[in-house]
């Protein structure tokens, strides 16, 4: 029974392991900012791709495609806007300097579903959500690992 109140060298691990999990600094996070270069089709009344993911400074530019009637892209909290003609492609370039996830919908009435077309412009890494996730994998591998029958003691 004393031996149980001891910290074992597995919870150290553990323990490390976690600390690790939470603070170690994400490498996508420090890449070097990139040129992105993307192409949207736009067409009633969806985009394609729907959703574009960069890394935060990286340098976007974004060709937008459309085929049928005439299309915007209008993207919120950055407050840019392009709009394309029927067969043209328009471009915007711009720094992705502000980090979250922004909706990008269509600036041209185009449509009884006008107001559904909208795609998801990501910007940085889901560093909470895959460190939350880490978490809970540790979790589980250590619940299964400290509740594992030890071997013969030495
Ligand atoms: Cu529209």
């Amino acid at each position: 029974m004393m031996a149980r109140l001891r910290l074992s060298p597995r919870w150290i691990v553990i323990g490390l392991l976690a600390l690790a999990i939470v603070f170690v600094p994400n490498p996508i996070a420090l890449a070097a900012p990139a040129e992105r270069h993307f192409r949207i089709e736009a067409s009633a009344f969806q985009y394609t791709p729907e959703t574009i993911h960069v890394n935060p400074g990286d340098h976007v530019t974004i060709d937008l495609v459309v085929t049928d009637v005439v299309h915007g892209l209008y993207i919120d909290g950055y407050d840019l806007n392009v709009t394309a003609d029927p067969g043209q492609t328009a471009t915007l370039s711009f720094v992705a300097d502000r980090s979250g996830s922004f909706r990008f919908r269509c600036s041209v009435t185009c449509g009884a579903l006008h107001p559904f077309m909208i795609g998801k412009f990501n910007v940085g890494s889901n560093d909470l959500l895959w460190r939350a996730i880490g978490l809970g994998t540790l979790a589980v591998v250590a619940a299964i690992w400290v509740m594992r029958p030890k071997g013969e003691r030495k």
